[in-house]
């Protein structure tokens, strides 16, 4: 583990609330990662940003009658205070259209003239001349040339993942007019230029996931294809020399990456660019913009001489489905992240999610059934009732004291050292991002101390009894540290009433392992941490989605 650390998630689109489709891929996997990391004494910031620009942003905001920018800042906020509600501590949540990443993408820019990668060339642009507007992007729909599948947008097949070079069959996506073809001037990204060196370096970063490496470096064989940067509309980032014409929103969202990171650390008078270059660098994203982080991302970052360092890591995740079908926000196929949080608390999603997340492409699925089981059986039947009956029993025998242990038997030494394991055997799932198998450990450490309660029998009050109470207290406590990066809340309510003070957070991860809860200790108030989900509840709940 390096000592810094700069994380970063998907820039959420500023029109639109944030779904759990969001948070299961990215938001989720990046804030457990950086919970983790600042536990270990890493100096860890996670950083984010709306991504305000583009047409669909523009045409959005005309439709309400809202200034691009009001519209954006609406969402801005909105989205903040959803992630803050589920617990996604950002250190940052910034934006695209800032000053700082403005300045930046028209610097950035500049430098990739200057060495040789930026081009213009007159092109043929599609042009409704219905709605009288150039059609970039999503305003256009056709056929995938290299998949052939029909309905795909002109920046990105949803189908094969690949950017086509030009879309089939073209349709207007305002009006379903067939568009026509003008002129118009735009900037090339020479991204041709980046095939080897973007080659080697997925060859050598050995923190990527083998399969998705091995399809960008199939696209790379297969030829790459220089990129059009530019825009003719209003909104987004003037280009240098040519202020009439914006970037493309993709040129300009990733670098608010690093802007929005080199703001905040110069703001807490740290040298932004030098803690950059010296930090691991995380992308998490969703397997749809795999394309966008693996080449066009690299390639710019190559291309102004490595400036800013190439990233360590890019957790790749599959999609979330809902209830077994793709969500879809048009068809109302979706659950907001705040209507859900008002049902339900901000860690038992967070169980869930991270529970049935794990690190691959595949996607995983939403189910209100399995979701309610595994909170009452996992969560509740396993884990609550162990920190409820191990505290409850100490409280109600010793007098809410850790007893002095005994002599140590066969079975007591056994767990003991599963308490001594646990905090290396966490740390080796979540530095290689199997946050689904960590959190299962801690489940199954969990079962182990129940069982182990159990089989001691310490309401029986015989020999072994305050051993019994003295490592099972123990296991509480390397629980509510263990449990911190996936369930802050929750371990926060632990940690109190295991009777300790100040945050959970702050303790080092290392304590899980170091038996430090000392006989004569006061517990606090012991009372249930959580509640079970009933039937009738989620019946509830799987209407909406039973009526389609
Ligand atoms: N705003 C959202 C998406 O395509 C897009 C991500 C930008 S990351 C730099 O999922
Ligand atoms: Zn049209």
């Amino acid at each position: 583990m390096q000592n810094k650390a700069i994380i970063t998630s998907a820039l959420p689109y500023a029109n639109g609330e944030i779904h759990l489709g969001h948070v299961a891929s990215t938001y989720l996997p990046a804030d457990v990662t950086t919970r983790f990391l600042k536990q270990n004494g890493v100096e860890a910031y996670y950083v984010c940003a709306s991504d305000d620009f583009g047409t669909p942003i523009l045409i959005a905001a005309e439709k309400e009658k809202k200034t691009p920018q009001e519209y954006v800042a609406h969402w801005n906020k909105r989205d903040y205070e959803d992630f803050s509600a589920f617990d996604i501590g950002f250190d940052l949540f910034y934006r695209t259209s800032s000053p700082e990443n403005i300045e930046f993408v028209r610097y950035v820019y500049n430098k990739l003239k200057q060495n040789g990668h930026i081009y213009e060339s007159e092109i043929i642009q599609f042009y409704c001349p219905n709605d009288k507007k150039f059609l970039p992007d999503r305003y256009v729909i056709g056929t995938c040339p290299y998949c052939q599948a029909p309905d795909q947008y002109s920046d990105l097949c949803e189908k094969c993942g690949r950017v086509p070079e030009e879309i089939g069959s073209p349709k207007c996506a305002i009006c379903g007019a067939t568009p026509t073809k003008e002129k118009t001037t735009h900037h090339f990204f020479r991204l041709k230029n980046f095939g080897d060196p973007l080659f080697k370096w997925l060859e050598e970063n050995q923190n990527l996931q083998k399969d998705v490496k091995k399809y960008v470096q199939n696209w790379i064989t297969s030829g790459l294809v220089d990129w059009d940067i530019t825009r003719d509309i209003s909104w987004g980032v003037p280009i240098p020399g040519d202020e009439s014409k914006v970037f493309y929103g993709w040129f300009d969202n990733h670098l608010a990456y690093i802007s929005s990171a080199v703001k905040f650390l110069n703001d807490k008078g740290i040298n932004g660019k030098e803690f950059w270059n010296s930090a691991d660098i995380y992308h998490f994203i969703g397997k749809d913009i795999v394309y966008h982080h693996y080449l066009f991302l690299p390639a710019m970052r190559l291309g102004i001489d490595s400036e800013y360092k190439l990233p360590n890591y890019i957790p790749t995740r599959g999609h979330l489905t809902l209830q077994s079908k793709k969500i879809s926000k048009s068809r109302n196929w979706y659950i907001g992240l705040k209507e859900f949080l008002g049902f339900y608390s901000a860690d038992y999603l967070r169980y869930y999610l991270v529970s049935i997340n794990p690190y691959s492409q595949d996607d995983l699925n939403f189910d209100w059934d399995d979701f309610a089981t595994r909170i009452n059986s996992e969560l509740i039947g396993n884990l609550g009732n162990l920190v409820n009956r191990a505290l409850g029993f100490t409280k109600k025998t010793f007098d809410g004291q850790i007893p002095v242990p005994d002599q140590y038997d066969e079975k007591d030494r056994e767990v003991e050292s599963k308490i001594k394991n646990l905090a290396t055997e966490l740390s080796d799932l979540i530095q290689k991002n199997h946050l689904d198998r960590a959190l299962k450990k801690i489940m199954e450490f969990s079962a182990n101390f129940n069982q182990y309660f159990q089989h001691k029998e310490p309401w029986k009050k015989g020999p072994g009894t305050s051993t019994c109470l003295f490592l099972t207290a123990n296991a509480v406590y390397s629980i509510a540290i263990a449990l911190q990066p996936f369930l802050p809340k929750s371990s926060q309510k632990i940690w109190e009433q295991l009777g300790m003070n100040g945050k959970v957070s702050d303790k080092h991860w290392n304590s899980i392992s170091g038996l430090e809860l000392k006989s004569g200790h006061v517990l606090g108030e012991i009372i249930p941490i959580f509640a079970r989900i009933e039937d009738a509840d989620i019946k509830k709940r799987k209407e909406k989605f039973e009526t389609k």
